[in-house]
């Protein structure tokens, strides 16, 4: 008998790049009222861009706390406000030596503002978006500050007489005071090894920064409106795989589906594309292709068991049969009868998962001839199906099996006829592409604010730094072949 056993989440969940209107606002007004601004860190070189981290806080507060600390991973500072300047300047100068930008200085307000015990690690922005400006790759499209001005050539805020930062990042105060999130507070060391439970601010604001100068969209992932009825250059490279179109040619609906299309939607630029080659892990992967099944055919997301065959021996197609097994204690829990045998014998079975352990319905299936098994989710699913367990004994199974969403298994039932087939199809894949090698962005079926689109997919391994969650082992490089943060950035245009 096969034990099941739940993992423990090890993922810190970011709230951002969209924040709370008013926020903004008062952030605006707060820069507009500062005399004098204090720069904590620049860096800049011979072809490096020149980022200069204004601090926001107040006296006493954030980057100018007095608290006396210990130097810790390569941080020399004694006070929590030291540290936390001397953190902060070196995510400026990671950015700063990996960017080009011509003659113009990248600002970034950061500070830290109280924003809960609830998990809210950091936010970023950029300050605004600019649109046909002098060079401007695409008309009538939206970019981030700091991205325009590079290829203007001038600070565009400056050029109109309205100064302005380019992007702004807000780290959370209250991770590091007491009774705050339980055994959870900022690491500033600069060696990327915290200890259990401390936040990396560098990875964690490298990530920010990532936000603030490029690395999202200014569409509105919840409802697939343009910001202000004008796509973003990120759009023009959103790839719908089951519309076959880019968001920029989409109706404001079928974006809002989109965003929702579990691992569907691919980033299209070159760069980013032949750069994973080198950069994601080549992974065998099982993939489902269903046919004639009018709202469920092509390629269908699933999960694999690990119990499953070994990678290439799990090729098998067949039509297919509901099983429907009305006897207790559930769908395909014990040995077939006759007729249900009947019924699946050379065919892919399909199984509602629930009320017994999932081996013994594959192998009740293969028992009877099945040539392999799709489980179908008993409740609507957040994102790729998976099994949150491991067997611990894989008993004779010879069949593959996967498993699909609760969505994905309703519109497979609506919708199969007499000549519905499904193929298990093995595929080397890069981990976190489609079948083209092209990189998914994270759209979980239920749309995550902040989260959905503007993020890597999870899937993607090693662990890239614009995943949307930090879990603190992703490459702090930006670059293959280790990352495809720069990738992204040369396909928009820096
Ligand atoms: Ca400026
Ligand atoms: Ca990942
Ligand atoms: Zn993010």
């Amino acid at each position: 008998m096969a034990t099941e056993r739940t993992p423990t989440p090890t993922w810190f969940p970011r709230k951002e790049p969209t924040l709370n209107k008013r926020f903004v606002t008062n952030l605006k007004r707060q820069f507009a009222l500062w005399g004098s601004i204090a720069v904590l860190g620049a860096a800049s070189g011979s072809f490096a861009a020149s980022i200069v981290i204004i601090n926001g806080d107040d006296p006493g507060v954030g980057y100018n706390d007095p608290r006396p600390v210990t130097p810790v991973g390569g941080n020399p500072g004694t006070t929590l406000g030291e540290q936390r300047i001397v953190a902060i300047s070196y995510v400026a100068e990671i950015w700063g030596r990996a960017l080009t930008s011509t003659n113009q200085t990248i600002e970034v307000l950061s500070g830290f503002l109280p924003q809960g015990c609830t998990g809210r690690l950091a936010s970023a922005n950029t300050w605004q978006f600019s649109r046909d400006f002098p060079n401007a790759p695409f008309r009538n499209t939206w970019y981030h500050a700091a991205l325009a001005n590079k290829i203007a050539g001038v600070d565009l805020d400056q050029a109109r007489n309205d100064p302005a930062p380019e992007a702004f990042a807000i780290a959370n105060f209250d991770l590091d005071e007491p009774n705050c999130v339980e055994g959870v507070s900022w690491y500033y060391g600069l060696d990327g090894k915290p200890p259990p439970g401390g936040q990396d601010f560098v990875r964690v604001m490298l990530h920010e920064l990532g936000h603030g100068l490029g690395f999202a969209t200014a569409t509105d992932e919840i409802t697939g409106e343009y910001f202000r009825g004008v796509p973003h250059v990120w759009d023009r490279f959103l790839f719908d795989n089951t519309l076959g179109r880019t968001w920029n040619d989409m109706t404001v609906a079928e974006r809002k589906a989109s965003a929702v299309n579990n691992e569907q939607l691919v980033w299209t630029g070159f760069t980013v594309t032949v750069d994973a080659q080198r950069t994601l892990t080549r992974q065998p992967q099982l993939d489902l292709f269903v046919s004639g099944a009018s709202q469920l055919n092509g390629f269908v997301v699933s999960g694999i068991p690990n119990f499953g065959l070994p990678a290439g021996s799990r090729r098998a197609s067949g039509l297919i049969a509901f099983t429907d097994d009305p006897r207790p204690p559930g769908d395909a829990c014990t040995a077939f009868d006759t007729a249900l045998a009947r019924k699946v014998r050379g065919k892919v079975a399909i199984i509602n998962r629930g009320d017994c352990n999932i081996v013994d319905k594959v192998l009740n299936a293969q028992n009877a001839g099945a040539r392999g098994v799709v489980l179908i989710q008993p409740t609507p699913a957040f994102a790729r199906p998976f099994f949150p367990f491991q067997f611990d004994d894989t008993p004779g199974i010879r069949i593959p099996a996967a498993l699909i969403s609760q969505q994905d298994g309703a519109k497979l039932r609506a919708s199969a006829g007499n000549f519905t087939a499904i193929s298990f199809i093995d595929v080397q894949r890069r981990a976190g592409t489609d079948l083209f090698g092209r990189v998914q962005l994270f759209t979980p079926t239920v749309v995550i604010g902040g989260s959905s689109v503007s993020h890597w997919n999870t899937s993607a391994s090693p662990n890239l730094l614009m995943e949307p969650f930090a879990v603190g082992d992703e490459s702090i490089t930006l670059r293959p072949p280790t990352d495809l943060t720069l990738s992204l950035f040369k396909d928009i245009g820096w």
